[in-house]
C-alpha cells in the first residue's frame, strides 16, 4: 500500500513511523508512506498557504491553489487517477475499525492534513472522497488524526501483522472489547493470575476469555452488544450476569 500524506509538517511524521510494527512493514516494502510539503507547491512569492476568510471572521483558511497542484503531481506521476484522498477534520464519518478494514483493502490512499480553520470548501468539493473524524474534540491540526488512521489501516494490510496476531485480530473484533491477559510471573506482588489460565484445558480457556469479553463489554461498552451476533451459550452467560445483579440490587 502506498500512502501520500499532504502536509505543512512533514517532520511531525519522522518518529512514529520509524518504531514498531509500521517501521517493520516499510522495511518490508509491504507500506511506503511518502510525506509532501504543501508550501512546496505554493506558488506566490513569500510561499504562503493561507489567507483570511472571505466574509470576514477570526482565523485562516489554507487556500486552494497549492492543494490542486499537488494533487495534480500526484495524479500525474500514478497515470491519471488518484483514489481515495482523505481530509481529516471534526466534521466528517467517525473513524472504526470497520472504516480501518475497508481502507486496507486498497493500493493507495492519499492524506490531507489541515491546519487553522481548513482547507477553502473548493478543495472539499473537488478533490476529496472521504471525510473522518477520529474523536469529538478539537485538534491543532489533521497529522495527529492523519497517523491514527494509517495506524490502523496499515495493520490490516496482509502481511503487516505475523500470522498468529493476524488471526488473533478476528477473534479481537468480533465487535466484543477484549479479555484480560496475563504473562510470567504467576504470582506478582501478591496478584496470581487465574488458575483457569495455567490449567492447559483450552475448551475451558476460550470459554473463559468468551465470558471475560462480554463481562467487560456489557460493563463498559453496553451499546457494542446490539451490533455483535450472540450464540446461546453467550446469551446464558450474560443472563446468569444479570440474575446475579438482580440478586444483589434485591438485598440493598
Ligand atoms: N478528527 N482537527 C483538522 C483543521 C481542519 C478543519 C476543517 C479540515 C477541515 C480532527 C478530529 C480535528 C482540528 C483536524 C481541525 N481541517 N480531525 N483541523 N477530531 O479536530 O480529525
Amino acid at each position: 500500500m502506498k500512502i501520500d500524506i499532504l502536509t505543512l509538517f512533514p517532520q511531525m511524521f519522522e518518529s512514529p513511523f520509524d518504531a514498531s510494527i509500521i517501521k517493520r512493514a516499510i522495511d518490508k516494502k509491504l507500506l511506503e508512506i511518502n510525506t509532501i510539503n504543501i508550501r512546496d507547491f505554493s506558488q506566490n512569492k513569500h510561499h504562503t498557504v493561507d489567507d483570511t476568510p472571505f466574509g470576514g471572521g477570526a482565523g485562516m483558511v489554507m487556500g486552494p491553489e497549492p492543494v490542486f497542484e499537488c494533487m495534480d503531481y500526484l495524479r500525474e506521476q500514478r497515470g491519471g487517477e488518484l483514489g481515495r484522498v482523505i481530509m481529516m477534520c471534526p466534521q466528517g464519518e467517525p473513524f472504526s475499525q470497520g472504516y480501518a478494514k475497508e481502507l486496507g483493502k486498497e493500493q493507495h490512499l492519499v492524506f490531507l492534513c489541515g491546519h487553522y480553520e481548513g482547507f477553502d470548501e473548493r478543495v472539499r468539493e473537488t478533490l476529496v472522497t472521504d471525510e473522518i473524524s477520529i474523536g469529538d474534540y478539537v485538534l491543532t491540526g489533521g497529522e495527529l488524526p492523519a497517523m491514527v488512521v494509517v495506524d490502523a489501516v496499515a495493520r490490516m494490510v496482509p502481511g503487516v501483522l505475523g500470522e498468529a496476531a493476524s488471526a488473533e485480530e478476528d477473534s479481537f473484533y468480533n465487535g466484543l472489547l477484549e479479555h484480560p491477559h496475563y504473562t510470567k510471573p504467576r504470582e506478582y506482588r501478591g496478584q496470581v493470575v487465574p488458575d483457569i489460565l495455567l490449567s492447559g484445558h483450552h475448551g475451558n480457556i476460550r470459554k473463559w476469555r468468551r465470558r471475560q469479553s462480554l463481562l467487560r463489554t456489557i460493563e463498559r461498552r453496553p451499546e457494542l452488544l446490539t451490533q455483535v451476533e450472540l450464540t446461546k451459550e453467550d446469551k446464558a452467560a450474560l443472563q446468569e450476569l444479570l440474575s446475579y445483579l438482580q440478586a444483589l440490587d434485591l438485598k440493598k
